[in-house]
Formats: structure tokens, C-alpha cells, sequence
């Protein structure tokens, strides 16, 4: 089981005291990158990585939210992220070529399903994936409301990955917090993001915040 924090919604004004603190909390790094297009916002650029890669102390994920992916996948790898993971129908043309890509660099890759898109369509990637994100809200903010219908799918992935012997990592992100965290893992979500609502507005400082999610997350107690 294992935490990742969106970085999107760290407090930019603390950034470094906060990452401090967050490189002994969480256990990756949630990187949003929107286009404006693909999704109706912008979020952290590739300078940011660059100019933040030296104090994170835990791996980056980057979670591509727009319409042409490809157009990043080469900066990425050179800026060392461990895990890209792209959106289902941003890739219909060129998923495989975009595997070998980061397979050749040693690194992971990870499909994103929409809330309305269900498993079956990974029918024919499934086997290649290192992660599978389940989108619990619609992709492009932080603070929307988790949708509870799909917990099932969650669990859908879960019963494949037990049957079929996949590999691939479920990870959850959207609305995951105190109140929804013990139902996602009990479907099967094995790693979580965290943002607004599960970790940076639990308390009135970084410090507080992160006291709380550890009294909520088992498998981060102590
Ligand atoms: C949303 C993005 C997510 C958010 C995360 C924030 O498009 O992909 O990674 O950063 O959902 O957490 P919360 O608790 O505010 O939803
Ligand atoms: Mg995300």
C-alpha cells in the first residue's frame, strides 16, 4: 500500500519547507500536467519538475491530462519521473509505441480511466500496464466530489489482476480521504493520491495535516 502526493495542491508560497516534510510522508510524488485542452485547466509544467527534482525525495509519477502526450514523454524520461501515466483515449493510436519508449528507458507506465470508461477496454494493454488509475472524479481539479459508483470497478480490477495474474498497481485518485480511504482498499486499491481533501486541508499547517492522515492511514501509523 502506498501513499502519492498530488503536488498540485502543495501551498507554493512553502514549497521547500513543505516537500521537508512531505519527502518523510508520502511514498511518490503526483505530478498533474493539463494542457487546457484535454482538460479545462492548467497545472505544473515541465520547469517545475526540473527545478524541484533535486529536493524530492521520492519518486515522481506524472499523470498526463492532455491531448498529446507524446509531445512529453521524451522531456519526462530525461527529467527522471519513475511512472507516466496516460489517459485511455489520449493514446488509442500509438499506446505501443509510446511503451517501448519508456520501457527502453527502465521506467513504468500506467493507462488513467475516465469515470466513464470501464476495464474491458484495456483488453489488449492490459498485460503491459505497471499501474492502473482508477479516476474517481473527473480529471482537471482538486476539491470535486468522489463518485461512488466507482468502487466497483476498483474491485472489478482487483478480481482480474487475482485471476489472471496481472501486475499492474491499482491506484485511486480523487476525493480520497478519511471518509472513503478503508471502502477503496477493501476493494482492492493498492495505492492512493492524495490532495485536497485526504491530506493539505486536514489541518491548519502541513505539520497537522500530515498528523492526521497518519491516524487515518493504517499502513502509515507510527
Ligand atoms: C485531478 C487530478 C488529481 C488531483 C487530486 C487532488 O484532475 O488528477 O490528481 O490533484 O484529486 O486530490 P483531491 O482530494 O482534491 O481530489
Ligand atoms: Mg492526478
Amino acid at each position: 500500500m502506498k501513499v502519492s502526493t498530488s503536488i498540485m495542491c502543495v501551498d507554493f508560497g512553502r514549497m521547500a519547507q513543505d516537500l521537508a516534510l512531505l519527502n518523510e510522508f508520502t511514498d511518490a510524488y503526483h505530478w498533474d500536467i493539463m494542457d487546457g485542452h484535454y482538460v479545462p485547466n492548467l497545472a505544473l509544467n515541465l520547469d517545475m519538475i526540473a527545478s524541484l527534482r533535486d529536493d524530492l525525495k521520492q519518486p515522481i509519477h506524472a499523470h498526463l491530462m492532455v491531448t498529446r502526450p507524446q509531445d512529453y514523454v521524451q522531456q519526462l524520461l530525461e527529467l527522471g519521473v519513475e511512472e507516466i501515466t496516460f489517459h485511455l483515449d489520449t493514446v488509442n493510436a500509438q499506446f505501443f509505441r509510446l511503451r517501448n519508449l519508456i520501457k527502453d528507458a527502465g521506467r513504468k507506465i500506467g493507462i488513467v480511466l475516465n469515470p466513464v470508461e470501464r476495464p474491458a477496454d484495456l483488453e489488449y494493454i492490459i498485460d503491459e500496464l505497471d499501474s492502473i488509475t482508477v479516476m474517481t472524479v473527473d480529471p482537471g481539479f482538486a476539491g470535486q466530489p468522489f463518485i461512488q459508483g466507482m468502487v466497483k470497478k476498483i474491485a472489478q480490477l482487483q478480481d482480474l489482476k487475482q485471476r489472471k495474474g496481472y501486475t499492474y498497481e491499482i491506484e485511486v485518485d480523487g476525493g480520497v480521504n478519511q471518509r472513503t480511504l478503508a471502502m477503496l482498499m477493501e476493494a482492492g486499491a493498492e495505492r492512493f493520491v492524495l490532495g485536497s481533501s485526504g491530506l493539505f486541508n486536514l489541518g491548519s499547517t502541513l505539520e497537522e495535516s500530515i498528523a492526521i492522515a497518519r491516524s487515518y492511514i493504517p499502513f502509515k501509523q507510527g
